[in-house]
């Protein structure tokens, strides 16, 4: 028997634990050994319909592979006989206190005793015939397969309009364009995972996201993930699934997950604009496309830099964060990281502090040795203040992003363990 979550205390409304259930409850994920080839993990709520022929779809997809196998049905508070039936068509029931798809999946797949996991929804989308196919593209060595029913047929009525041409192809484009992978179909329930990439994906997402996670996360440890076409028929009973609030979730994993597209992109791109049009307005009003570009231009411009300077230290923070505490890798973050120093961020700060506080001073200058009288030095002012108040926001990040660095020592702890593994598989290729 591996952890038990119940009686944990109830999560709030978030799509993140803080840690997995089985870390809650000090226990691991797995069982160190399989002792099984395969499990078949379901989760279900409230599927008396459909949840008995797809257990014995299971067991028939188990036995027509010729591999050991059990069949495991999750539920967390189904009031209908779901339950009953699941038991009584052969599958092991467990129980998740915790809400949610995902909850119900980090119960059934830390109780999975298979070498491989296959995923299945309860209400009879999924044909296990394929069960077979997806074990096969884990032996020819894919990691994680996914079903694709893009690649293969959506049945009539089997998937609305609005999720099968929008939401489903947007979400997976945006899944595909922000982690680099080329999956068609980043939703499909139908799927299948090696055991030991299970353990390195440390699934923590507790609504629909998870399906996204998954493939996300096996992107960012360089798994390989196959894809194979299968059919999907229309449902029995009533979909979980909430098009907008699920929608939203999947979008709001994604971009937490990728710092690049949630701060540097909108980061980087208001501050080159906003650089630019300042740059060009520096020396006041120009000409462009036959109009006259002044002060309200040069306003929006000093915003823009400001804004986007600041985008861009949240994102330099987020990554920072993720990497020292974490356990992400990112190559050219890790080397800046030991290469520079706090000392580095403040003489930048102050250079540039320098640099507006000198323009504002010369504008003071003017205005005094005028008496105080008239000043047309909207511009240089302008130009000026925002110079220093990129200035101060540099200096002040660089002492957050200094405390953020306490834990810097697990860079070179990673580097010498790399050097070590290394060494490792040359002197093993040498014997
Ligand atoms: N145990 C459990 N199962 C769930 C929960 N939400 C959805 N499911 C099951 O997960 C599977 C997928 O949900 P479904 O409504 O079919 O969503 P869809 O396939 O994306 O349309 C079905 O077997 C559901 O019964 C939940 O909160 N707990
Ligand atoms: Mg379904």
């Amino acid at each position: 028997m591996i952890g038990d979550c119940r009686g944990l205390p109830s999560p709030s409304d978030t799509s993140f634990t803080q840690q997995p259930c089985w870390l809650q409850s000090g226990l691991m994920p797995l069982e160190p050994e399989p002792r099984l080839d395969v499990s078949v993990v379901i989760p279900c709520l409230d599927e008396e319909a459909g949840v008995g022929a797809v257990v014995d779809d299971a067991w028939a997809g188990i036995e027509a592979s010729g591999r050991s196998g059990e069949v495991i049905v999750v539920d967390n508070g189904s009031t209908d006989r779901s339950v009953e039936v699941a038991s009584a068509h052969g599958a092991r029931v467990v129980h998740e206190a915790r809400r949610g798809y995902g909850s119900a999946y980090g119960r059934g797949l830390a109780e999975a005793r298979g070498e491989v996991i296959v995923m299945a929804d309860a209400d009879g989308t999924y044909r296990l015939d394929t069960l077979t196919a997806f074990l096969d593209a884990i032996d020819d060595g894919a990691d994680l397969v996914l079903g694709s029913r893009f690649r293969g047929t959506i049945h009539p009525g089997a998937m609305p309009w609005l999720h099968r041409h929008v939401g489903n192809p947007v979400l997976t484009a945006i899944l595909n364009a922000f982690f680099g992978v080329r999956v068609s179909d980043a939703h499909c329930g139908l799927r299948a995972i090696r055991r030991s990439a299970l353990l390195r994906l440390d699934l923590r997402a507790t609504g629909m996201e998870f399906a996204s996670e998954m493939i996300l996360k096996a992107a960012k440890r360089r798994l390989r993930i196959g894809e194979i076409p299968i059919d999907y028929y229309a449902r029995h009973g009533e979909s979980k699934l909430s098009t907008f609030r699920d929608g939203w979730r999947h979008l709001r994993f994604m971009l937490v997950y990728s710092p690049t597209y949630l701060f540097l992109v909108p980061g980087g791109f208001l501050l080159a604009l906003g650089a630019l049009v300042l740059a060009v307005l520096a020396g006041g009003p120009v000409t462009i496309l036959g109009r006259p570009w002044q002060i309200h231009a040069m306003i929006a411009a000093s915003t823009a830099t400001l804004v986007g300077a600041q985008i861009l230290q949240l994102g330099l923070f987020a990554r920072s964060y993720a990497v020292l505490y974490m356990g992400d890798h990112e190559p050219v973050l890790e080397r800046l990281w030991q290469r520079v120093r706090l000392e580095h961020g403040l003489l930048a700060g102050c250079l540039l502090l320098l640099a507006g506080g000198a323009m504002l001073v010369l504008v003071f200058a003017e205005w005094a040795g005028g008496g105080f009288g008239a000043l047309r030095r909207e511009h240089e002012s302008l130009l000026g203040l925002t110079l220093v108040g990129l200035g101060v926001q540099t200096v002040f990040a660089s002492f957050f992003l200094s405390l953020l660095g306490l834990r810097k020592d697990v860079l070179a702890e990673r580097a010498s363990a790399r050097v070590a593994g290394e060494r490792r598989e040359l002197s093993g290729a040498r014997h």
